[in-house]
């Protein structure tokens, strides 16, 4: 027995383990916990007696939830984009803002010139805002760099979370994100020259636990995708992609085509998309974030999803342009508000099916086996979690079965 083994009780536990809307519920539950994996699970009327002895921790009538996952996140990344926002708002165009060094090419110039301790500091302040959320697991991409060194900087950054903080990262090399102004007009270039060797590069080092693209009319096509993900396949790592985020070019069939974990954005997803994805088994993956913040009109088509059975995630999309939403429990609300997610939907979108998008198996959902990573919420019901709108209800966070 070690110092974490105990049982939780006077509890109400959502385990999001049943594929109903019921949030896998249990009134008046128990939660054995026993070197970081649940023991056992169930009604407290039903506890073995063999837990008896354990140590008891009361949860006072409280809800517990799998700890969150936040899967798709640019979180590590240079500067910011507070003064584009505003020449926005004081009426420049987009290509103003690019003329003036603005977009991704201005996140690539602060990420390149910023050491991995700068890079790691500010990871760390955001990550912070997530696990007080009640997060124990996020998703981090590269693609800030766009050149070797800086790239895998980026994932090193990424990794060093892990060293700093109780929460589980997972990597995901992003060299196909954008050309940088060094490759302007090159993108083939770009792709052969620095992305591949760079994908091949961060592998042979161990930080890439996945690899994704941006598959749009203004980053990079099908065909220029594929090859990279060609690469990928060759090493053994599993794909996602930014997909049908402003147009529709074929994004998500072909992360589907390549058994994609992810086709995450989709605002502009098809029916033989979503075909295409349920055939696949690729989650989709809803990022509201970009749609409220770039004030998007076509919103994605959740009703397709429920019809095909295509499992959707939810994610904050946290990144210093698009979505600079460091939010977990607002991206609940939005799920709900903007795309009209039901409350159950949204909470299994970032439980079991971001651990699935993620390609994880132990944690997502509470059940015997599973890693205890769980949060605990002042709350009654846990549709509350994406009702409120900038309120949080965490009341304790256990990681690895760690409070
Ligand atoms: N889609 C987006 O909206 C972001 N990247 C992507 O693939 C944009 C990132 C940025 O504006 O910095
Ligand atoms: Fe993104």
């Amino acid at each position: 027995m070690t110092q974490d083994d105990k049982v939780f009780f006077n509890l109400n536990v959502a385990t999001m383990d049943k594929s109903d809307a019921t949030y896998g519920w249990i009134e008046n539950a128990a939660i054995t916990m026993v070197g970081g994996v649940i023991e056992w699970l169930g009604p407290i009327a039903e506890l073995p007696a063999a837990h008896e002895t354990l140590p008891k921790t009361d949860l006072g009538g409280r809800v517990v939830t799998p700890g969150l996952i936040d899967c798709h996140t640019h979180i590590v990344h240079g500067g910011d984009r507070a003064v584009e926002f505003e020449m926005r708002l004081n009426g420049a165009s987009y290509e103003e803002v690019a003329r003036a060094g603005g977009g991704i090419v201005s996140t690539v110039k602060a990420t390149r010139g910023a050491t991995e301790d700068q890079l790691l500091a500010d990871a760390l302040r955001r990550v912070d805002v997530l696990i007080g959320e009640g997060v124990t697991c996020i998703e981090v991409k590269s693609g800030y760099g766009l050149d070797l060194e800086t790239e895998l900087r980026m994932l090193r950054v990424a990794r060093a979370i892990m060293a700093n903080r109780a929460i589980r990262v997972k990597t995901t090399f992003l060299g196909a994100h954008a050309t940088p102004s060094e490759y302007t007009g090159r993108d083939d270039a770009y792709i052969d020259d620095v992305c591949i060797p760079t994908l091949r590069a961060a592998h042979a080092e161990g930080l890439v636990d996945a690899v994704d693209g941006f598959c749009e009319g203004i980053a990079f096509q099908p065909a220029q995708i594929s090859r990279v993900f060609d690469v990928a396949r060759e090493l053994d790592l599993p794909v996602k992609l930014h997909a049908e985020q402003l147009s529709n070019i074929g994004g998500a069939k072909l992360a589907a085509q390549y058994g994609a974990l992810s086709a995450d954005h989709i605002e502009y997803l098809d029916e033989d998309g979503v075909k295409a994805m349920k055939d696949a088994g690729t989650i989709a993956v809803i990022l509201p974030g970009a749609f409220y913040t770039l004030r998007e009109k076509q919103a994605p088509p959740i009703a397709l999803l429920r019809k095909h059975g295509v499992p959707m995630a939810l994610a904050t999309d946290i990144n210093p342009g698009s979505s600079p939403l460091n939010s977990l429990l607002l991206t609940l609300n939005m799920g709900c508000t903007l795309f009209r997610m039901t409350p159950e939907e949204s909470l299994r979108g970032v439980t079991q099916n971001a651990a699935r998008a993620l390609g994880l198996s132990d944690v997502g959902t509470l059940a015997v086996g599973m890693r205890a990573d769980m949060a605990v919420w002042d709350i009654k019901h846990p549709a509350e979690l994406s009702y409120r709108i900038g309120f949080n209800p965490l009341h304790s966070r256990i990681f690895g079965g760690t409070s």
